[in-house]
């Protein structure tokens, strides 16, 4: 099946591009400060890419919905109760759900609606066993423009008890070109998560003061002392838990979620992949704000409950706001 291409647009000027393949978002394009569309989201140059054999080994996953558990989970599975699940893994590590996840399924579209609030809804339902997760899981990604909002929602619901952490993985560059390196950061964030060499937790929460994950102040995007971040954070109380300023658009975009942590990507280029208008980026063309649970929570008793049980409904909610200023 070949997927479906779809765009929403606000009467603000949001367009917004989306397949069902992956439940993902395709493109973004935002009136800067010169009221010209800037392309805000990496993507690529058209939606049958997103399903060839060449984009999947790059796992760059862009712009794509994340599941059923975002980020990694150590120990080749997890415990519920009595029970252990093992879990397709790589040296004991299954990354964003493992091979041919949500985010190479071709979802449903089950409602679209034009008008002040356009939004489309995909739904998919994944088998128990996937990947080695327990449960049938019944899923939804709602994408809506609101005014100037891009709010994304994912629910699920399930028949067993599992975990679940999904999220959503677009790569944002707000001059639509170059670099991020510079932009202005916010994050609402005082602790961070120490990662091993894998990238998996360690277990400890860090303070982020005297670190280069200091972004609890607007500083400047650096890649001093990493190579580029990699890293969840802690979100504390406040209704804006990271923004990002790009000077040369004007555009502000700032980010919402009900969710517990926010991983922080930023990949210093996309190695051969060719990504759309490649040539008008440089180092560190993008970043990721993914709302998500703690990785590996489902190994760590101290880290937030990621279980999901019948009769509960899964809801993870994210918005982005775009401003100029
Ligand atoms: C992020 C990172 C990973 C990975 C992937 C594409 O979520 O945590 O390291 O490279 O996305």
């Amino acid at each position: 099946m070949k997927p479906t291409e779809i765009q929403l647009n606000s009467p603000s000027g949001l367009k917004l591009d989306l397949t069902n393949y992956g439940a993902t978002l395709t493109r973004l394009q935002i009136p800067d400060k010169h009221g010209v569309l800037t392309d805000v989201v990496i993507g690529l140059a058209n939606v049958e890419e997103y399903t060839s054999e060449d984009y999947k080994k790059y796992n760059f996953c862009l712009g794509a919905t994340i599941g059923r558990y975002a980020g990694r989970i150590s120990g080749g599975g997890f415990s519920i109760g009595e029970n252990f699940y093992e879990l397709s893994h790589q040296d004991g590590v299954q990354l964003h759900g493992g091979k041919h996840s949500l985010d190479q399924q071709l979802w449903l579209v089950d409602q679209m609606e034009e008008g002040d609030t356009p939004f489309v809804l995909f739904s998919l339902k994944s088998n128990a066993g996937d990947n080695g997760y327990p449960g049938n899981l019944n899923l939804f990604a709602k994408y809506q423009l609101e005014n100037n909002t891009l709010k994304i929602t994912y629910t699920a619901t399930t028949d067993a008890p599992t975990v679940i952490n999904l999220t959503n993985h677009a790569y944002f560059n707000l001059d639509g070109q170059g670099t991020t390196h510079g932009n202005e950061l916010y994050v609402n964030a005082s602790r961070y998560l120490e990662v091993d060499e894998r990238l998996v937790p360690t277990g400890r929460i860090l303070n982020v003061e005297d670190t280069p994950y200091d972004y609890t102040e607007k500083t400047a995007l650096h890649f001093k002392g990493h190579y580029g971040l990699d890293t969840p954070f802690i979100l504390e109380e406040g209704k804006i838990k990271a923004s990002l300023y790009a000077k040369h658009s004007g555009i502000q975009m700032n980010v919402t979620t009900n969710q517990p942590a926010m991983v922080l990507f930023t990949p210093q280029d996309f190695g051969g992949l060719k990504v759309r208008n490649s040539e008008l980026f440089q180092g560190f063309p993008a970043i990721c704000f993914e709302c998500q649970n703690f990785p590996d929570a489902p190994n760590q008793p101290h880290f937030p409950s990621a279980l999901l049980l019948p009769g509960e409904t899964y809801r993870n909610e994210m918005s982005y706001q775009f401003e100029i200023k």
